[in-house]
């Protein structure tokens, strides 16, 4: 049975205060809080086995060695994949995407096709950019309507035998939109394009099947997982992560090095040169056990009921205008108050204690699209409260009665 007031004493840092007042932590979106289970490895970890994996016979290199696949074995059975060598860690979703950008800088010609969406983070368009001037390749957009969804059936006629490759996000950081990624799979593979699936936002919600998808990538964060910062994971097709050229060389991703010629280390570690972040790695398999505990279905139900309260509740308040209102949506309202800038805004509640974002969140076409600045960025986690939502109801009242 969910309780959220026992899953509260997880999370440390939920009972502390801010500017006097009880924390409101809704800038989950950004980065979601770490509970104590995955702390306590964090701990363990540099007390009592903290040595350089794959590379030592002495005994704690190899106990590091062993945490950290079997973080990898953790990651691959949340996500399905069909072997731990299709798992790559990486420092997160940005370090996942600009690794198969470069990849494909072998791959792409002049005059090829590359499909993003307009509802993109900056992590997820700006690669592909470089990538298109490094190859003379054409970036084309999914334009987006009114409510913050994709037109799919514009995405039908972007496609053709040009398009090589189409990489969009599961879930709008700014906005919360779910987006048909099913749809957009099967569409891109009737014209042998590969699929990249952003999934910084749909895992801290959705537990993905990658098989299932058939999807070529995807690529998230430990940070947004109730994990560290620093670490992520890139999901690729063993037959597309053969093709790709490595991102980075050094120690680690070679099989063999002379002057005249290096080889390259089978999959995964081709792809991850250098000492990696070992501690981050382990932590993020506990931080994906501690949330498969829980449940995804019974987050995704909870979360719900949260996104549905505080729609409710925000849309009594007059003036207020809510960006992105799709039906399908995780647990995230961007808003404005009429005539109100959102830093304003977001200023007044963290003298409440409540923490949201403000501003264009790293996705300035959004922004553009409804001409507007930036929003009030509210995201709930599962660790949120109906009681947390009235207090930010009744601290943007305030808010709305100080600056209108
Ligand atoms: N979005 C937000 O507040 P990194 O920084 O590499 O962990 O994730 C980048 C990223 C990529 N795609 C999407 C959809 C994202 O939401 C993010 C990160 C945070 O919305 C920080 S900008």
């Amino acid at each position: 049975m969910f309780n959220v007031e026992d899953i509260r004493k997880d999370f440390p840092i939920l009972s502390r205060q801010v500017n006097g007042k009880p924390l409101v932590y809704f800038d989950n979106a950004a980065t979601s809080q770490t509970p104590q289970q995955v702390i306590d490895v964090i701990v363990d970890y540099y007390s009592n086995y903290n040595a350089n994996i794959h590379r030592g016979v002495h005994t704690l290199s190899q106990e590091a060695t062993d945490k950290y696949e079997q973080a990898r074995h953790a990651i691959q059975k949340h996500f399905n994949a069909k072997f731990a060598h299709e798992i790559i860690f990486t420092s997160g979703t940005t370090h996942s995407i600009n690794l198969v950008a470069n990849g494909f800088s072998s791959i792409l010609k002049k005059g090829d096709e590359i499909i993003v969406s307009a509802l993109e983070h900056h992590s997820n368009i700006v690669p592909w950019q470089m990538l298109c001037e490094r190859t003379g390749a054409v970036l084309k957009v999914i334009p987006m309507n009114q409510d913050g969804e994709l037109i799919m059936s514009e995405y039908d006629t972007l496609l053709s035998n040009k398009t090589k490759l189409v990489f969009v996000n599961h879930v709008s950081n700014a906005l919360g939109t779910i987006n048909p990624i099913e749809y957009i799979i099967e569409k891109a593979h009737q014209v042998a394009a590969a699929v990249l699936i952003d999934g910084a936002q749909s895992c801290p919600h959705i537990k993905p099947d990658v098989q299932a998808l058939d999807v070529d990538f995807y690529v998230a964060s430990g940070h947004k997982m109730c994990g560290p910062t620093g670490v992520g994971m890139l999901y690729g097709k063993e037959s597309w992560l053969k093709k790709l050229p490595p991102y980075q060389g050094g120690g680690e991703m070679i099989a063999e090095v002379t002057f005249e010629k290096t080889t390259y280390a089978e999959l995964p570690h081709k792809f991850e040169a250098g000492t990696p972040n070992i501690c981050g790695g382990i932590a993020f398999g506990a931080a994906i056990n501690y949330m498969n505990a829980i449940g995804f279905d019974t987050i995704a139900s909870y979360e719900h009921e949260l996104l549905e309260y505080a729609t409710n509740k925000l849309l009594e308040i007059d003036g207020l205008k809510i960006y992105g209102t799709s039906q399908h949506k995780t647990s995230v309202i961007s808003f404005n108050l009429e005539n109100i800038h959102p830093y304003d805004v977001g200023s007044i509640l963290d003298k409440m204690g409540i923490a949201v974002r403000t501003g264009h969140h790293c996705a300035q076409p959004i922004m553009d699209y409804f001409k507007i600045p930036g929003t009030v960025r509210a995201s709930f986690s599962f660790y949120n409260t109906k009681a947390e939502i009235d207090s930010l109801v009744a601290a943007v009242k305030k808010a709305k009665m100080m600056l209108a």
